[in-house]
């Protein structure tokens, strides 16, 4: 029996709304004071991070990443066990573990346009819907409303829905308060909304990847192991230290986590980091090569 009925329950659910119309929102998934004590942690980089330059970005508004070296109470939301649990459901089908592809934090300023509608996964150019690459989520540090700039999304525009006309409609803003998450697939059409009020919409994007492909965000120059070290491991292995099996960002041939326990420079054997179907493989050509060399033994 699952160690945890109710969770199981409530992955279940938020993965079916999720995978049925590429979005939802999980209401109240951590208290408001939470998110509250993140936005005063987070305040000071708000306000010396100059705005970003480029129409993709906004000049309107401003972004800044490596939020989990900015602030301790990051880790609760990036490990947040519902979240995590929709998201390894989803991208399972596609890789061996997931890997955090971003954390960055970002503010919609007054005046600001609407964001062009695009799909996050086409970061990569790979596959166009057959695959989920990614899964976001964003998590509000003001309220979310159609008039400040909350997210729009375009329901069922996920999957293979990539190769249909774009929508005409406007779409739908995401009207959410801090404490929700925002949670959409790499494949939906989204884009900030425009800010027409006078206050700044901030809100933070927390996304997880398919663990063997390259991240957003550079996380190991993000989280060098000095920093990582200071992680819950699981943690640790989420920004990267661990390998994707097989043998996928190792490091010395061993799992990069020697970083975070011991010296960069130590000799290292390099070991097999195999996925079990692959152990067998290796293994059953191994044993057959040790039964031929005996045969070559045994004979005349
Ligand atoms: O800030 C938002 O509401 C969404 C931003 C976004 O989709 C992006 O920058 O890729
Ligand atoms: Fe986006």
């Amino acid at each position: 029996m699952d160690p945890n009925p109710m969770l199981a329950a409530a992955i279940d659910q938020t993965r079916a709304r999720l995978t049925r119309d590429g979005w939802c929102i999980l209401r109240a998934a951590v208290p408001a004071e939470t998110i509250a004590a993140l936005d005063t942690d987070l305040a000071p980089a708000f306000a010396e991070t100059p705005f970003c330059q480029g129409s993709f970005y906004g000049d309107t508004t401003k972004r800044f990443g490596r939020l989990l070296a900015r602030s301790t109470r990051m880790g609760r939301l990036v490990q947040h066990a519902v979240v995590q649990g929709v998201v390894e459901a989803v991208l399972a089908p596609w890789c061996d573990c997931i890997q955090l592809n971003v954390a960055q934090a970002i503010a919609i300023h007054p005046g600001a346009p609407a964001q062009m509608p695009h799909r996050d996964q086409d970061m990569w150019r790979a596959p166009v819907g057959e695959i989920e690459y990614l899964v976001n989520v964003i998590w509000p540090l003001t309220p979310f409303r159609a008039e400040n700039g909350a997210t729009r999304l375009w329901s069922g525009t996920h999957g293979a829905a990539a190769f249909d006309q774009p929508p005409s409609s406007t779409g739908i803003a995401a009207d959410m308060d801090p404490g929700d998450a925002l949670l959409f697939l790499g494949s939906t059409l989204h884009g900030a909304g425009a800010n027409t009020t006078a206050h700044v919409r901030r809100g933070l994007v927390v996304g997880y990847s398919l663990g063997w492909l390259k991240p957003y965000e550079n996380q190991m120059l993000a989280y060098p192991p000095a920093v990582a070290r200071r992680f819950a491991p699981e943690l640790a292995a989420l920004v990267g230290y661990r390998q994707h099996r097989p043998n996928l960002g190792n490091y010395e041939g061993q799992c990069p986590s020697v970083l975070l326990t011991g010296p960069a420079d130590a000799p290292r054997a390099a070991i097999d980091a195999l996925r079990p179907d692959q152990r067998v493989q290796v293994e059953a050509f191994r044993h057959g090569q040790d039964a031929a060399s005996r045969r070559g033994q045994d004979a005349p």
